[in-house]
């Protein structure tokens, strides 16, 4: 059994809500069609009322905005479009008026090209800051030609080399995920001390800590020695193994703690994609001896991924991998770890359309089925933008032209540079866009059915066209309805994630810190699991039909269901049966508080 339900193991950054914030396609206030940093503080009581705790702001910094703000040309400064250093401050003193905290992208893997480090180290091979970021001489094949140091492909475009060629200096520099955002070279102690004071600065600004962007990529192997060819239909090779998870990741992160980090009560969390050794999480995470609060891990993301295809690839998922891989999430806890949980960001299609059915028939009970997964699981809970609305990707019909993000239009020229208009490789990858691209998540948040969903003033053209279906899926028609109690017959997701997230602060001894345990022997469409803390009499069972049929659920005897908190269908669910047999619907979820039968 584990102790995490005792006091000892209790923490303010275990049991809050995080919201992420992605500022371009938030709210625009100042009507030039770009969401900006007041219109994040005009939206604050919608964000409160909801029940969110803390911000998470991606990027807000000076960057020309190649990769939308993950390549930085000024950390200590805003980027002007979206407001003044003064706006910031406000922000966050509403926030603090309301008991809300920010926290910052810390995008220090790399920084933009356009960074005056980076124009100072490109300027010669002698400059003060060359080996502030990583260049190496170029390679020659046997024809004589000019190769990249290694066969590394670049991450947002794996058609490309992670290496780009700087002719005035004859070098490449390093760039895993574009030209435009150069990799710093951690090796150098300079560097670190910079990165050191950025996150002071904010800290001081009055920042409550970091979500830290790729930041187990920053210790990489120092022969940068060619990947192994698992894509041999393909020039480049990934090259995660060498480039991610290095042998001084530990050292640098142990270091920034030291210096900066563990004189702040923060709460810091590390993207780590690539990071698939448990043991390698646990010590990045480990109670005390750790480096962070937690980290991002993608196995869930992966579930619908050919691995070997990356992004733009699919395959069918199955209930079964799922269990296996929440389980797996799940486990942190009782080794001294601590899970994050999301199941939507700025880089992931809407999980709504994802994994549930987004037809008018299903989207709020799928949106609700995927809200009861998140809200009863243990781990800090990660929220969306639009996600508490079960906003939806991108419409079928939209053509690629109107996929703005540098991984989907790079995908899309190489597409189209290599078949014809019309071929099945091309439709195939209109699909693959459509499922897979991050543009899903980042049209504008849908306010109210008035033109552009009330993202920006009317007359003004958003820098993202805002989805179709803005006049049925807006936050204006889930707020006005009140608030939902056990008798609402039709409650909207709005306010079914406000219940919810009411629920888990209520039973936080159960879903925030409890003991998971799935419940075996389900239908093949049904995951569900059992949530328990010695500290309390009662369990919890979470119990989800994820497929568009209707399902059988066995309430297992040992579980006497004393109510149902939380149901796809709202008091149709609650009303459901409490032992026996019952029938879900499709995408159907219940929440249950259980005694338990001993012996049963
Ligand atoms: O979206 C992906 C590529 O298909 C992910 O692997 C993603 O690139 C990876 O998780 C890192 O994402 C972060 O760093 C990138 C930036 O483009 C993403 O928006 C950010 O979340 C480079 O800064």
């Amino acid at each position: 059994m584990s102790d995490s339900c005792l006091k000892g193991d209790k923490r303010w950054w275990k049991e809050v809500v995080i919201y992420q914030v992605y500022p371009a396609s938030f709210k625009d206030d100042n009507g030039d069609g770009l969401g900006d940093i007041n219109g994040i503080t005009a939206k604050l009581d919608y964000l409160s009322e909801l029940g969110v705790n803390v911000l998470w702001l991606s990027p807000i910094f000076e960057s020309p905005q190649k990769d939308m703000g993950y390549d930085i040309s000024n950390y200590l400064e805003i980027h002007p479009p979206f407001g003044t250093m003064e706006d910031v401050e406000r922000l966050i003193d509403e926030l603090k008026k309301r008991d809300m905290k920010v926290i910052m992208d810390l995008v220090v893997n790399h920084t933009s090209s356009e960074h005056p480090w980076f124009i100072d180290s490109a300027f010669s091979k002698k400059s003060d800051r060359r080996d502030w970021y990583i260049w190496r001489a170029p390679k020659y094949d046997k024809e004589g030609n000019r190769q990249p140091p290694n066969n590394w492909a670049s991450i947002l475009d794996d058609s490309e080399s992670a290496w780009t060629y700087h002719p005035e200096t004859d070098e490449y520099y390093l760039s895993l995920f574009s030209p435009f955002q150069p990799d710093l070279n951690w090796e150098n102690p300079r560097v670190r001390t910079e990165v050191h004071e950025i996150a002071r600065f904010w800290l001081e600004k009055g920042a409550s800590g970091f979500r830290m962007d790729v930041i187990n990529l920053i210790s990489k192997d120092q022969r940068f020695p060619d990947a192994d060819v698992t894509h041999p239909h393909k020039k480049y090779q990934p090259g995660d193994k060498y480039y991610a998870n290095g042998a001084r990741l530990f050292d640098y992160l142990q270091e920034m703690k030291r210096v900066v980090l563990s004189k702040y009560d923060i709460l810091t969390v590390g993207e780590m994609p690539f990071m698939e050794d448990e043991q390698q999480r646990l010590e990045m995470i480990k109670a005390e001896e750790g480096c962070l609060n937690m980290i991002f891990t993608f196995e869930t993301m992966g579930l619908d991924s050919v691995p070997e295809e990356g992004r733009f690839s699919f395959k069918p998922w199955s209930v079964a991998e799922l269990r296996q891989v929440i389980k797996k999430n799940q486990s942190m806890k009782s080794q001294k770890g601590w899970a994050s949980l999301f199941c939507e960001n700025h880089d992931q299609p809407r999980s709504v359309s994802r994994w549930c059915d987004d037809s008018d028939a299903y989207r709020v009970a799928g949106t609700k089925l995927l809200c009861m997964n998140q809200v009863t699981l243990t781990g800090t809970l990660y929220i969306y933008q639009g996600e508490e609305l079960g906003m939806r990707n991108i419409p079928a019909r939209w053509g690629p032209e109107e996929y703005k993000d540098i991984e989907s239009v790079s995908y899309w020229k190489y597409i189209c540079s290599r078949y014809a208009d019309g071929s099945p490789q091309r439709e195939r990858a209109k699909d693959l866009l459509r499922r897979k691209a991050r543009d899903n998540a980042r049209t504008p948040i849908q306010w109210d059915s008035t033109s552009n969903g009330g993202f920006c003033p009317p007359g003004v053209k958003p820098w993202m066209r805002v989805n179709d279906d803005y006049r049925t899926v807006n936050a204006a028609s889930q707020t006005s309805a009140g608030k939902a109690n056990e008798r609402s017959a039709i409650v909207p997701p709005y306010r079914f994630w406000q219940r919810a997230l009411e629920v888990r602060r209520q039973c936080a001894n159960l879903f925030i810190y409890g003991d998971f345990e799935l419940i075996e022997d389900t239908h093949p469409s049904v995951f569900a699991f059992q949530k328990s803390c010695h500290l309390e009499s009662d369990v919890s069972i979470t119990v989800l039909n994820c497929s568009g049929k209707e399902a059988e659920f066995k309430i297992p005897a040992k579980y006497q269901v004393e109510s149902w908190l939380l149901g796809s269908y709202d008091v149709l669910s609650l009303e459901k049966a409490k032992k026996g047999t019952i029938l879900l619907l499709p995408w159907e979820g219940l929440v249950g508080l259980c005694k338990t039968r001993q012996g049963a």
